[in-house]
């Protein structure tokens, strides 16, 4: 089964607003299957932000991430990767959809509250970064399969 990394960054934390974005994907229909509130540091800051190496922006983007607490998040289900970027909406806040977690709750591309893998591959990469295999927990809800 397809599985996503997600990472409420250190904004969303601050601003209160764990509960309400595990709300978002649970209601949604996925499955929880790894979850840690981590403070960060600058080398796994530093691995997980690598594309980002040569960006001006690198350095302030691993100055704020490993600035305070994160939530560290698998998800797992059908096309869960990229459903789980259209929950967070696009990268800048100013142009994401209302109704996306950015869209609804940010401002400024530089505090934009969630990261979210952007393909599967990534998403394979992110996890075994973030998570040791024995943090993972594998499990389904009991629900009808009727109901999905
Ligand atoms: P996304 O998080 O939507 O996948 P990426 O992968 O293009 O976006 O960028 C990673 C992170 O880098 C973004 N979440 C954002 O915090 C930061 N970022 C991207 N572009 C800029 C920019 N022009 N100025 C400042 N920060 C940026």
């Amino acid at each position: 089964m397809e599985r996503t990394f997600l990472a409420i960054k250190p904004d969303g934390v601050q601003r209160g607003l764990v509960g309400e974005i595990i709300r978002r994907y649970e209601t949604k229909g996925f499955t929880l299957v790894g979850l840690k509130f981590v403070k960060v540091s600058r080398e796994l800051a530093e691995k997980h932000y690598d594309v980002h190496r040569e960006r001006p922006f690198f350095a302030g983007l691993v100055e704020f991430i490993t600035s305070g607490p994160v939530v560290a998040m698998v998800w797992e289900g059908e096309g869960v990767v990229a459903a789980a970027r259209k929950l967070i909406g696009a990268t800048n806040p100013l142009t994401a959809e209302p109704g996306t977690i950015r869209g609804d709750f940010g401002i400024n591309i530089g505090r934009n509250i969630i990261h979210g893998s952007d393909a599967i591959e990534t998403a394979q990469r992110e996890i075994s970064l973030w998570f040791t295999e024995e943090e993972l927990v594998g499990w389904q809800p009991h629900l009808a399969p009727w109901l999905h």
